[in-house]
């Protein structure tokens, strides 16, 4: 038994053999789809299918399960996925998603601590401990983020200061007054938050103490993450997750950060063509779908994550035999169709962060010009980058444009701002202004 799993016992899930993985998925699978079958949603579909619960033993048996969608669960608002009285449900998050109407998700107390295990695994392999001063700065209240990192850093035993989203000053003056070490913030918000030390004459590196940040919520690339730990002086690891699946600590970076380790004891992943809805083999991009093997108020079975990643095929260097994600490249819904190309904005971010003299926002605007769509990506440009040469800032320009057509296969416009001169939120960060007449 490691070190880490004899102090927190909930860490022996994290050191399992690939094989007892895969045989604790398979025991879990079938008790998952029978606590499911409580939910009058599932009662009613997989009823009418007549599925018994005791056949789903493999991850093969999973094709004979119906996916669940968003729009599923908006439909069954707000009562039909409960799979317990009321009385036994602890908590409720609401999450606005990135379109259309609200969902509920609904936890149990059993729900909540395996939850915050989840997340608490993911923040020991990456080597928090005890010691820190833990600052969350992601939005407590209905949105995950908060409430979903605060109990696994209390359960680690971190000072855990709820910060919450926004403020930059205020958090700045934690940071320094209290010496914390380990951040949970949005990608977007630590490039802010990097900038505003700069402009108070702080360098992270040196005036704080902070070594580790916690990212996600939003697509990022490896570059912004390079970034991010070059602003800031520290180590930035990736965590993913959604509402409908607790919230973050589904899937999160090891010291390797060489992808993300799902933490399959409770979530049982496949990938799939989005289209088809047929999976696809290991390495493959698709849609990410997961099923929950452990929930107990609102067990879901083939969720639609409408997530775009793939499975790494390789066992990760960590050693850690839970396999892993790549980075999330999008949501389907993120997809831009422009003159019949397919178009995720992380391909824009790639190539704009890799560029030196580019500032860390930028924002996609899409029009139709005589009948056709336009797309012009505005760039703020580095604080250390002094535009006031005319030919050099013509000649980055086309340098950019001409590298976003290499990658885009159409030619878009590009405008050079100010520093800090594009609209930034506390929230997640908003790339794309879709203005085309449909
Ligand atoms: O964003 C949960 C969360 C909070 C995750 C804090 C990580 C940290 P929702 O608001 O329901 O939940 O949004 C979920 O955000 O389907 C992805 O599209 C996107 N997303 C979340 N984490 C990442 C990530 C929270 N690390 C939706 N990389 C998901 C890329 C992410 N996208």
């Amino acid at each position: 038994m490691s070190e880490i799993s004899q102090r927190y016992e909930f860490y022996q899930f994290e050191e399992l053999k690939r094989d007892e993985i895969e045989a604790l998925q398979n025991y879990r699978l079938p008790q998952a789809v029978a606590q499911a079958l409580h939910a009058p949603w599932y009662a009613d579909r997989l009823g009418s299918a007549n599925i018994n619960p005791e056949k789903i033993t493999t991850r093969a048996a999973l094709q004979y399960l119906p996916f669940t969608s968003k729009e599923d669960l908006r439909a069954g608002m707000p009562w039909e996925f409960l799979a317990v009285p009321k009385s036994q449900v602890v908590r409720m998050h609401y999450s606005s998603g990135t379109i259309g109407l609200a969902t509920a998700v609904y936890h149990t107390a059993g729900d909540i601590r395996r939850w915050s295990e989840c997340v608490a695994r993911g923040m020991l392999q990456v080597g928090v401990t005890s010691d820190d001063i833990f600052q969350n700065m992601m939005g407590y209240g209905l949105f995950t983020g908060g409430l979903g990192l605060h109990y696994p850093a209390e359960l680690i035993g971190c000072m855990t200061i709820p910060a919450g989203a926004g403020h930059t000053q205020r958090q700045i003056e934690i940071m320094q007054k209290f010496g914390t070490t380990v951040i949970h913030i949005l990608p977007s918000y630590a490039m802010r938050t990097a900038h505003s030390c700069g402009e108070r004459g702080l360098h992270p590196q040196e005036d704080l103490s902070l070594r580790i940040a916690l990212v996600g919520a939003e697509p990022h690339t490896p570059q912004t993450r390079a970034r991010i730990e070059e602003a800031l002086g520290i180590k930035a690891y990736n965590c993913y997750g959604l509402s409908e699946m607790c919230g973050p600590g589904v899937a999160m970076e090891c010291p390797a950060q060489e992808g993300l380790h799902l933490r399959e004891d409770h979530y049982l992943a496949e990938i799939i063509d989005p289209d088809t809805r047929e999976p696809l083999p290991d390495g493959e991009e698709g849609e990410l779908v997961l099923t929950t093997l452990t929930r107990e108020a609102m067990p879901l079975l083939r969720y639609r994550t409408r997530d775009i990643t793939r499975i790494l095929p390789a066992q990760c260097p960590c050693g850690d035999q839970h396999r892993r994600i790549a980075p999330i490249l999008g949501r389907i819904d993120d997809m831009l169709i422009i003159r019949g190309t397919n178009v995720y904005p992380m391909q824009i971010e790639r190539i704009l962060m890799d560029t030196p003299e580019v500032g860390s926002n930028y924002l996609i605007n899409l029009d139709t010009v005589d009948e056709m769509d336009e797309m012009t990506v505005s760039i703020e440009l580095s604080d250390s980058y002094p535009p006031d040469d005319v030919r050099q800032l013509e000649g980055l320009r086309q340098q950019i444009r001409k590298r976003l057509a290499e990658e885009l296969l159409f030619r878009p416009e590009v405008k050079l701002v100010e520093p800090h001169s594009l609209p930034a939120t506390d929230g997640k960060a908003e790339r794309v202004q879709d203005n085309r007449r449909r």
